[in-house]
Parts: structure tokens; sequence; C-alpha cells
């Protein structure tokens, strides 16, 4: 299988998050990427590649063009502060009352983002630029038809960035580029599996039809994001039943994931989309640090070949997964048997 591996991805390395008055070690670490990269190398049958150039034109239709300029200016002004504290912006302060205004600079880190995860660096805008054009490649290659199956090996993670902010360690919504990018040639069923709600990625398709977002999670009333990824969240206006969330209970192991999986499929397969993208989070596994479901690495495999059943050509985003030991195996075995 060819993955496209963003090669500006070391670009952004957060210091640490920011957890109820204590910075702790930052989960979506570095090595994250090479923890999976190092799985796919053993596992064989790989080829990695970048993607040819990297533009903003492909965020246009996911993201409002004033926060691509926002992220684009935040992170060159932490790139030329000399202050150690000024090379990371945090949020402190989010929009309130019924007409916000945000004209400074400490309004804009607010106006921009909904958490305090996700910090901007020097490196952050063109770490999450080449996600998103390592997705609009992939999806390129899947949409001529030139491969049946890509997958986009890359961090920051997407599918928590909205049309204009950043949330949940997300920037650029990189399975969202690839769909956008997908459904000019056919409708896109955008299959979540990540233990997170894939809220930025609902939202963007929220209105339209041609592009299915559906979501297995855990229960935004005990997981983060916490304010969507409920299960009575159908869609809008043309949009109205092109949207599915499953949200399980905390501690969600196989017995239970399964037969959610398979209504996902069902609803996938029911919309009959011409391409899928398929935006995978490790996350679920027993041994995660902060999803909280018990999934095996065994499981990860059935996943794999249950999503190959649908038989539609794929574009493979890679999301959340955070321990180091195990997020490797994990995408190893369910794209070997995606592959088939
Ligand atoms: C892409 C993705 O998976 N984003 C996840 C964002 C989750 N952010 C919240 C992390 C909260 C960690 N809390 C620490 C509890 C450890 N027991
Ligand atoms: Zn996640």
């Amino acid at each position: 299988m060819r993955v496209i591996a963003n090669p500006k991805h070391a670009e952004h390395a957060a210091p640490g998050e920011w957890e109820s008055g204590a910075v702790i070690p930052c989960y979506e670490a570095q090595g994250r990427l090479d923890a999976i990269r190092a799985a796919l190398d053993a596992a064989g049958g790989f080829t990695f590649e970048e993607p040819p150039k990297l533009s903003e034109d492909c965020l246009t239709g996911v993201h409002h063009a004033a926060y691509v300029a926002y992220l684009r200016e935040a992170s060159a002004e932490a790139k030329r502060a000399r202050d150690p504290a000024a090379k990371q912006l945090w949020p402190t302060v989010f929009p309130y009352g019924p007409n916000p205004r945000a004209t400074g600079t400490r309004a804009l880190r607010g106006l921009y983002c909904f958490d305090t995860y996700t910090p901007i660096l020097p490196g952050t805008f063109a770490a999450a630029l080449g996600g998103a054009s390592a997705a609009a490649r992939a999806a390129d290659l899947v949409g001529e038809g030139a491969e049946r199956a890509v997958y986009v090996l890359t961090r920051p993670p997407g599918h928590h960035a909205e049309p204009d902010r950043c949330g949940g360690y997300c920037y650029f919504n990189s399975a969202a580029v690839a769909a956008e990018r997908l459904s000019k040639r056919g409708p896109v069923a955008v299959l979540d599996l990540d233990v997170h709600h894939g809220n930025g990625t609902q939202h963007i398709f929220y209105s339209r039809a041609d592009v299915l977002t559906v979501s297995v999670h855990g229960d935004p009333a005990a997981l983060y994001p916490f304010f969507s990824g409920f299960a009575d969240e159908t869609g809008t206006g043309a949009g109205l039943g092109a949207n599915l969330n499953v949200p399980l209970p905390p501690g969600t192991g196989v017995k239970e994931y399964r037969p959610a999986l398979a209504r996902a499929l069902d609803a996938v397969r029911a919309f009959k989309p011409a391409f899928l993208v398929f935006a995978f989070g490790a996350d679920a596994h027993e041994s995660d640090p902060i999803g909280g479901f018990k999934l095996s690495t065994k499981f990860y495999a059935e996943m794999g070949a249950t999503v190959r059943e649908l038989a539609l050509p794929a574009v493979v985003v890679q999301e959340g997964g955070y321990n180091l030991d195990t997020v490797g195996a994990c995408v190893a075995e369910v794209l070997k048997e995606l592959q088939g």
C-alpha cells in the first residue's frame, strides 16, 4: 500500500498540554509517527512517499480563509518571537456574550480555538498544512483510480478541527480535505473510528447531502469533545440524514463495539458512496492512556477486514492513538486487512 507521509510533522511539537491547572506531558507526541512508520516497515508491503507540493489551496471548502490566515500568521509570530514564552501561543479566554468582539491578539487566540490542548507553535502551520497536503494527494490517487487504498501517515491529527477553530490537538482537518476533494467525483462517506467524536468533520459537512459523516466514539457525556457526538445529531437542511453518531459508554470492549461498527457500516452501504474516507484512530485500544475503551489488537485486524467488505476505494487518514508501544501494531493490523 502506498503511504503518503506528512514531511513537516516534526515541526509541530507541543511542550506539554494544559489540563485542569497543570501542564502535563503531551499525549500527541512526535514519536507517534515514528512508531507507526516502524511498525509498517516491519510488517512489509508499504511504500512511503511525500506529497508533491504544499499549497493552501487544498483547504478551500473546508476551512474559512480568515482562520487559515490566522494560523499562518500566528505560527509566523511564534517563529519570530525571541522570548521563549512568546514562542507558544495558548488561548486563555474564549468568546462569551451575545456578540463577542475579537480584535486583539489575545482575543483571536480564543476565537480561533476551542480548548487548552491545542497551542500554536512556530511550526504548527507548516505541519498542519503538510497533513492536509498529504490527504489531498491521497484523495487524488484514489479519485483517479490509480490506487484502491492509500494511507495518510500524519500528525498532528485533524478530525476535531472545525471550519474556523483548532482544538483536540487538531489544526487542519485532513480527512475533510480528502473528502472534499473526492466529493468532486462522487458521493463520499467518512467513517470515523477514532475513540473521540469527529466533531470538526461532522460540522464541515453538516448541511451537505453529498458527504455522509459517520462516527463511532465514546459518549460525549463522559468523553472529549463533550459538546457534540450525541445520537440525535443527524444533519441539517440538505444534509438532514447524512450524519450518524454512534456513542458508546466508557469501558466499551469488543463485544459492544462490534455491533456498533456493523451499524455504522450499514449506514455507509445504504448511502451508496463512490468513495470512503476512513478517519482512523488507535485510541480505542485497551492500552490507550486517554481513550477508556478496551479494544484488543486482534480486533483491529477484524476492523480492517470489516471495512474491506465495503469494497470502496478508500483514503485512510491517521487520527489519534497515544500509546507508543501499541499504536503501530493497531495501524499495521487495520491496513493489512483493509488491503487483503
Ligand atoms: C485526535 C484526538 O484523539 N484528539 C484527542 C483530544 C483529547 N484531548 C483531551 C485529552 C485529555 C487527557 N486527560 C488526561 C486523563 C488521563 N487519564
Ligand atoms: Zn481521539
